[in-house]
């Protein structure tokens, strides 16, 4: 049921399909439409979850989301959430619901939030989770991408002297129980053949508190999430230049919006509305641009956007569902400058996290 939907699109707007004769064109065009019509119709009914009928019903997403890091999930003063994590919820209620609003947020730790997930507490998590096979088999969750190609680090006070991780043999760190973090720390000081004091707190607030009260000699978590600490929650007197970030990047972290095993549709729907933001970067469609972009001529755009319908239909939401995500949350480029990179305080360089097309790892599958 699920390969065929796929496989007649391909022939539908012909600008892959040189070796082919243009007579036969619009032909294929017609007959592929008409497939693709009665196959979409068949394979929507077969996976409407029942995950997706209860947040059909409920009319919000419950996402899951950190405690509170600067740049990735941070509740303003109005109780208002935003960041780059915080983005993907919110484009998963715009291709939902045509409302970027329509979510309920629930501040989970990194011990609290697959439990959350397994039970129906929340229905996805962006809580900064990084994609590990056990986590995708085991405890019976599904990864549908990544939105940040992330790595593990050490914070340390400047004051420490230390300018390498292979320096830190003895010390006390500070580690978030429950995550990849404390098993990669493990790992690492292992290898290196060193020992350290671990500090396991559950609660981030709580754990950078202990840092700056010098409970333990250092931090270590995703780099991004030092990043964070160093920009927004260094405690007067001191401040970001009293704190450095070690050049090793112990692991890879691809954080990953997470769902439960059971219903393949609204997995579909998390997934794509990642990528849409990826696809929306590639073509150059913006926030900004997105109403002049529903009259491009280019045939992939006109996809993108719905103004060619079948898109949104094959994935069970509104064909307007990518101009929604990127009129109201932006493409991902935009989430990123704005919420992490040069118009953000953090302001964390792109690297891995640039598009495929620029050197990076973001890459989207084509919407088609
Ligand atoms: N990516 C790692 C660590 C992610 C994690 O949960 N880190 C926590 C503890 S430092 C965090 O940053 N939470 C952010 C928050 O609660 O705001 C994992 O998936 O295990």
């Amino acid at each position: 049921m699920r390969h065929s939907p796929e496989r007649s699109p391909e022939a539908n707007d012909g600008n892959e399909g040189q070796h082919e004769g243009k007579g036969t064109m619009f032909n294929k065009f017609l007959a592929a439409g008409a497939a693709v019509a009665t196959l979409v119709t068949a394979a929507s009914a077969a996976y409407a979850g029942k995950d997706l009928d209860a947040i059909r019903a409920r009319g919000a997403i419950n996402c899951g989301v950190g405690i509170g890091t600067a740049g990735f999930m941070l509740a303003d003063s109005q109780g208002k959430w935003k960041g780059l994590s915080v983005d993907v919820c919110r484009a998963v209620a715009a291709a939902l619901f045509g409302d970027a609003e329509k979510v309920k947020y629930q501040p989970l730790t990194s011990q609290q939030r697959f439990t959350a997930l397994q039970s129906g507490e929340v229905d996805m998590v962006m809580g900064n989770a990084t994609y590990t096979l056990t986590r995708d088999t085991a405890l019976g969750l599904d990864f549908t991408g990544v939105f940040y190609y992330d790595g593990q680090s050490f914070l340390v006070p400047k004051a420490l002297g230390v300018k390498s991780a292979k320096e830190l043999n003895g010390a006390t760190v500070c580690v978030a129980p429950g995550t990849t973090t404390e098993l990669n720390l493990a790992d690492y000081f292992r290898a290196n053949k060193m020992t350290f004091k671990p500090v396991v707190i559950e609660k981030v607030d709580e754990i950078r508190a202990a840092f700056f009260a010098g409970r333990c000699d250092v931090y270590t978590t995703d780099a991004s999430s030092l990043a964070a600490t160093r920009a927004a929650n260094v405690p007067p007197p001191r401040s970001f230049d009293d704190f450095v970030i070690l050049p090793e990047i112990i692991s890879k972290e691809p954080l990953g919006p997470v769902v439960r095993h059971g219903d393949n549709q609204f997995a579909d729907i998390v997934r794509w509305a990642l990528y849409a933001m990826i696809e929306a970067e590639e073509y150059g469609i913006t926030s900004k641009n997105v109403d002049e972009m529903l009259k491009s001529d280019n045939p992939v755009i006109k996809r993108i956007l719905g103004v060619t319908p079948g898109m949104g239909k094959a994935l069970g939401v509104d064909e307007k569902w990518v101009y929604n995500i990127v009129k109201q949350v932006g493409n991902y480029g935009e989430s990123f400058d704005r919420n992490v990179g040069k118009d953000s305080p953090l302001k964390i360089e792109r690297g891995l996290n640039k598009l495929w097309s620029q050197g990076g790892l973001q890459y989207a599958p084509p919407i088609r």
